[in-house]
């Protein structure tokens, strides 16, 4: 959100396993991100992506049409699902038997979304909110296949996520903000032996 819209900023990596106290005291339910501007203090990824929508109104990421709108928030709500199968199947020592059919199954109804869209971005002809709600995830997906192959996202189940992967990819700043998959590697691994490398990157 911060990148399409050229607003200057500073990023602050925070450690998980010891969260300062200033971070808790910004946001009692420790969790990243959270987004400070002067005086204001915001958490939760929809309520700042909301905001800097509305206070930057360059490059508008929402639509106008509210219907619209709603329609946009259920997606990235569909794609909320995935999140839980996608942590019990990337950073679990042992995968649990269930995670990886709770994976496809919570991702089927997304391809299905952006097939009933029939445009290259769930946004539409070019990236909105929408997309960039989706993408942090995604991001990991290749990451992922390469710890657990049967997590693969394939073309043949999935031939319009797949494409919008790569139209994603295309994306300016998409590329500005991504980390490859051997970084993301680098993270899950440090994570799953207990040691997050939350400086990578800085
Ligand atoms: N609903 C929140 C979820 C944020 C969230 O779960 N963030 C994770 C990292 S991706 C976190 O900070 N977890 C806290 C922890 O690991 O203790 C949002 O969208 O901002």
């Amino acid at each position: 959100m911060l990148a399409p819209k050229n607003i200057e900023h500073e990023t602050v990596n925070i450690d998980l396993k010891q969260k300062p106290s200033w971070f808790l005291d910004r946001n009692p339910n420790g969790a990243v991100p959270i987004l400070e501007q002067d005086d204001k203090v915001l958490y939760e990824s929809l309520v700042c992506a909301d905001y800097l929508d509305e206070v930057y109104p360059n490059n508008k990421l929402t639509p106008s049409d509210p219907y619209r709108r709603a329609r946009d928030r259920i997606i990235v709500e569909l794609f909320s699902k995935v999140m839980g199968p996608f942590y019990k199947t990337t950073y679990g020592k042992d995968v649990p038997k269930d995670a990886i059919k709770e994976f496809h199954d919570a991702l089927d109804p997304v391809e299905k979304a952006l097939a009933e869209r029939g445009t290259p971005f769930f946004g539409g002809s070019s990236v909105q909110m929408v997309d960039l709600m989706i993408w942090p995830l995604t991001e990991r997906f290749d990451a992922m296949a390469q710890l657990v192959k049967e997590a693969r996202v394939t073309a043949d189940r999935y031939p319009k996520f797949t494409k919008w992967i790569e139209n994603m990819g295309k994306v300016p700043a998409v590329q500005k903000c991504r980390w490859d998959t051997p970084t993301h590697v680098h993270f899950i691994e440090t994570s799953k032996a207990g040691k997050p490398d939350y400086d990578f990157g800085l």
